[in-house]
């Protein structure tokens, strides 16, 4: 069970979660996309709860981004002010932004939450909720990856280096994943059905929320639970959107 981390949804209250967005700079077109789509998404729904699923930006270096170059202004500014007018943010790390930090968080309102997490709705039932790449178990390539760069000892070392080197370690291992993709097995790169079903039942749940293997829609688990998938988001083509968690099922919007 993650430690310390057990959502409960009060009557009427919205979970409104995204992922994948793979932001690339405040300006870009993909940027003001989402965040006009998340403006008028927050007007519209009035959720308590935007959950930031992974992802969010293309590659995360580290927080100091953020001083050197006061970067963000408008995903910043946004974000601040819908919670500073009540909306709690949580966030949970992607493959490419791990390194988001307390700095991001404070710099936004956010509350940086485990992977996974249980949320629970009003009528009792339970959500694991998790950016997904834990789960792709068979891509043993990545799971490798994923060890090393999720221990602490090796962010503090990676963190120590000028942000120039950083940014280009993490230009080069963006062009070895996609290159890597197009060579890999398109079924190691989905979940391991397996293993979101022990991850469900370890935790006491009843349904699945991720993001990260750009599929989105709706899957049967073989255990019988629900298993819904985020989509990611892209210009051209065109992908976009969002789920809605209430009282009832998942709404895509
Ligand atoms: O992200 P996506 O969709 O392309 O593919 C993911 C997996 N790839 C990754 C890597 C990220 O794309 C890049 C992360 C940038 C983070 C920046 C900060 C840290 C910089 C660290 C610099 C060392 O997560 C991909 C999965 C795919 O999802 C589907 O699940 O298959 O996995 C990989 O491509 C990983 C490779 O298979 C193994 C890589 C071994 C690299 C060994 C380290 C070499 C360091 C090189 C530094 C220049
Ligand atoms: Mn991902």
């Amino acid at each position: 069970m993650s430690p310390g981390v057990a959502l409960q949804l009060e009557p009427r209250q919205q979970v409104l979660f995204v992922s994948d967005l793979h932001l690339l700079e405040d300006g870009d077109a993909l940027t003001t996309r989402f965040l006009d789509w998340l403006s008028q998404s927050l007007q519209a729904y009035k959720p308590h709860w935007l959950m930031l699923l992974g992802d969010v930006f293309e590659a995360w270096v580290g927080d100091d981004v953020l001083q050197d170059s006061q970067d963000w202004p408008r995903l910043r500014a946004l974000l601040q002010q819908h919670h500073q007018a009540g909306l709690q943010i949580g966030l949970v790390h992607g493959n490419r932004d791990f390194l988001l930090g307390q700095g991001f968080c404070q710099s936004v309102g956010a509350r940086l939450l485990p992977d996974p997490f249980v949320l629970t709705q009003a009528n009792g039932q339970r959500w694991l909720v998790s950016h997904g790449d834990g789960y792709c178990t068979d891509d043993l390539a990545y799971q490798k990856f994923r060890q090393m760069v999720r221990d602490p000892k090796w962010q503090a070392d990676f963190l120590g280096q000028p942000l120039a080197t950083r940014q280009a370690q993490a230009r080069a291992l963006r062009e070895q994943s996609q290159q890597e993709k197009h060579q890999k097995d398109m079924a190691i790169m989905d979940v391991n059905p397996q293993a979101v079903d022990q991850a469900i039942l370890a935790h006491g749940a009843q349904g699945m929320i991720h993001g990260h293997t750009h599929r989105p829609g709706v899957y049967q688990t073989p255990a019988g639970y629900e298993r819904w998938v985020l989509t990611d988001w892209s210009i051209d083509p065109p992908r976009q959107g969002g789920l809605l968690l209430g009282e009832s099922r998942p709404t895509v919007i």
